[in-house]
């Protein structure tokens, strides 16, 4: 079985094109029987319904982030963010129809599959008991990763938010941050759109991370177009 997970699309239509060409080059040498994409799916640059056709047209299940929900938690974010925050919610209100808005607030906030060889995987955004929690990043410590982590019922977990892959292990536990399509967001910005994909077999997981070249500047070019008020880079 394999499955081909990705996060943090926020928007990004080219670079969110330049993965799906890839699962789909790589679905045609081997079956991928799941795509996930997991979580923060808008948000950002200004993709907006073009995004989720184009998920929805390579059957991608979308697990909610906390960008995705419709709250705005202006103290977890801070004064200084919620001006620019509200605003590109604002333009989302007026550029995403109602129904995609719906379908990302609704979208489950946790998925578990049963892999080849017996152990669960277990994929969410980033804390599926709080959207906006930053454990996830690139050097959680040991109390964070218990308090997340310990009380999920799965052996592999798969998760994105922080928009920088990792594969750790964790009392037992094997931990995998996908990585993110958007690279506008990253700590080291490039233009390339990540993706991993696992192939599970009833021996072994197989993980491998794809990183794929993008036109950042025709992205930026769109959201200038559209009047995206986040990314004029
Ligand atoms: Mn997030």
């Amino acid at each position: 079985m394999r499955i081909a997970l990705f996060s943090d699309v926020h928007g990004n239509l080219v670079a969110l094109e330049a993965v799906m060409l890839e699962i789909q080059r790589l679905s045609g040498e081997s079956l991928i029987d799941y795509i996930y994409c997991l979580g923060d799916v808008l948000f950002g640059h200004s993709g907006g319904d073009a995004v989720m056709n184009l998920l929805d047209r390579h059957h991608v299940q979308i697990i909610r982030g906390n960008h995705d929900d419709d709250l705005v938690p202006v103290e977890v974010l801070g004064e200084d963010k919620a001006g620019l925050i509200l605003r590109v919610h604002d333009w989302m209100k007026a550029n995403v129809s109602p129904a995609n808005l719906e379908l990302l607030a609704k979208a489950p906030i946790m998925e578990t599959v049963r892999l080849e060889d017996g152990r669960r995987l277990c994929l969410f955004h980033s804390n599926p008991a709080d959207l906006w929690d930053m454990v996830n990043g690139q050097d959680p410590d040991g109390a964070d990763l218990i308090r997340v982590f310990g009380p999920i019922e799965a052996e592999v977990i798969a998760y994105g938010h922080y928009h920088r892959e990792h594969v750790m292990s964790f009392n037992e536990k094997l931990l995998i941050n996908v990585a993110s399509v958007d690279s506008f967001v990253r700590e080291v910005k490039d233009h390339f759109a990540r993706f991993t994909l696992l192939t599970s077999l009833p021996d072994r997981l197989v993980i491998q991370r794809h990183a794929v070249a993008y036109d950042k500047r025709r992205q930026s070019r769109m959201n200038r177009a559209l009047h995206s008020p986040f990314f004029f880079e």
